[in-house]
């Protein structure tokens, strides 16, 4: 009896851990101004809404190759109390995490959009092509690969630009951040919501990489199932990235098809480098770094008994 009493405190103890290590994009950031939890962001339906969705040990059996996967779950029945925020292409705008969270986990960022087909994004489910507009992997390959190597980790939004030449109508916004601490157990962690956004302008770019919702993703990528955060070198982890639709560029005003359309060799060089420039240009300063709300203890660090657990 005290040994199971025992296992049950620290038990206990391991899911306060991961409760403030865990977060979820509740709010949208627009002219620097963050929105309420939920105005602009489908709310998801489950009950611990910052848990993570994994192919593994889930949390309600949802994984990444369901339907739910695009917005999170249930939250396609909150689209229409939603609101859609007006946002000119070109604009920056982030999303921002729940409770005033910090991304506590070590692994990529990105950010993903999908045009509503007939116009109305409260009705859209997600079932269309998505395109990617940001992405932050490793900013510090000498640095602490299961922690601040990653561009992301601390982050408590992300921000990024609406590209230029997005065409005019209603979108959603997904944004992403994967914990990869748990991956050589085939427990890669995805936290991931979407907003709903009016985009104005006269831009007509396409975006030359598109992917489905589910199936952007499997778990026969080393990068969510096999790699090991505590044992592979940077370049092992680069090259299990770029194996993945995270390795792909964004698209951006300078890697649209009009420009693309010149040669293809440079229009690889201009996509490579603006992928370079955005990284660099989300790279946490110190100053952006919010000491305070940072929690040493997340579940997984801290001791090598919490290693690689959920
Ligand atoms: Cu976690």
């Amino acid at each position: 009896m005290k040994h199971s009493a025992a296992f049950v405190a620290t038990a206990a103890a391991v899911l306060a851990r991961s409760a403030d290590a865990h977060y979820i994009f509740s709010k949208l950031v627009l002219n620097g101004v963050a929105s309420n939890d939920w105005q602009y962001i489908r709310q998801t339906t489950r009950a611990t809404n910052y848990m993570p969705t994994k192919w593994t040990n889930t949390y309600d059996n949802l994984t990444p190759s369901d339907t739910d996967f695009r917005c999170n779950l249930g939250s396609f029945s909150n689209a229409a109390k939603t609101e859609v925020a007006d946002v000119a292409a070109g604009d920056t705008i982030a999303m921002k995490l729940f409770y005033d969270g910090s991304i506590a986990h070590p692994g990529p960022g990105q950010v993903y959009m999908s045009k509503a087909p007939t116009g109305n994004v409260q009705e859209y489910e997600g079932d269309g092509d998505w395109f990617k507009v940001y992405e932050v992997t490793l900013c510090d390959e000498s640095g602490d690969l299961t922690t601040d190597a990653w561009c992301a980790y601390g982050m408590s939004q992300f921000e990024f630009q609406i590209p230029a030449d997005t065409p005019a109508g209603e979108y959603l916004v997904r944004a992403e951040h994967v914990g990869l601490h748990g991956a050589q157990n085939n427990e890669a962690e995805f936290f991931y919501s979407c907003a709903q956004i009016k985009v104005s302008g006269s831009g007509s770019g396409t975006p030359a990489t598109t992917y489905q919702i589910p199936g952007i993703y499997e778990d026969t990528m080393t990068l969510f199932n096999g790699l090991n955060l505590w044992t592979d070198s940077a370049s092992q982890i680069k090259t299990d990235i770029a194996d993945t639709p995270i390795g792909d560029a964004v698209f951006s005003s300078s890697s649209s098809s009009s420009s693309a359309s010149s040669s293809s060799s440079s229009s690889s060089s201009s996509t490579s480098s603006s992928a370079v420039a955005s990284s660099a240009a989300a790279t946490p300063s110190a100053g952006a770094f919010d000491w305070k709300s940072f929690n040493p203890w997340s579940h997984y660090k801290g001791s090598a008994k919490f290693r690689g657990r959920a």
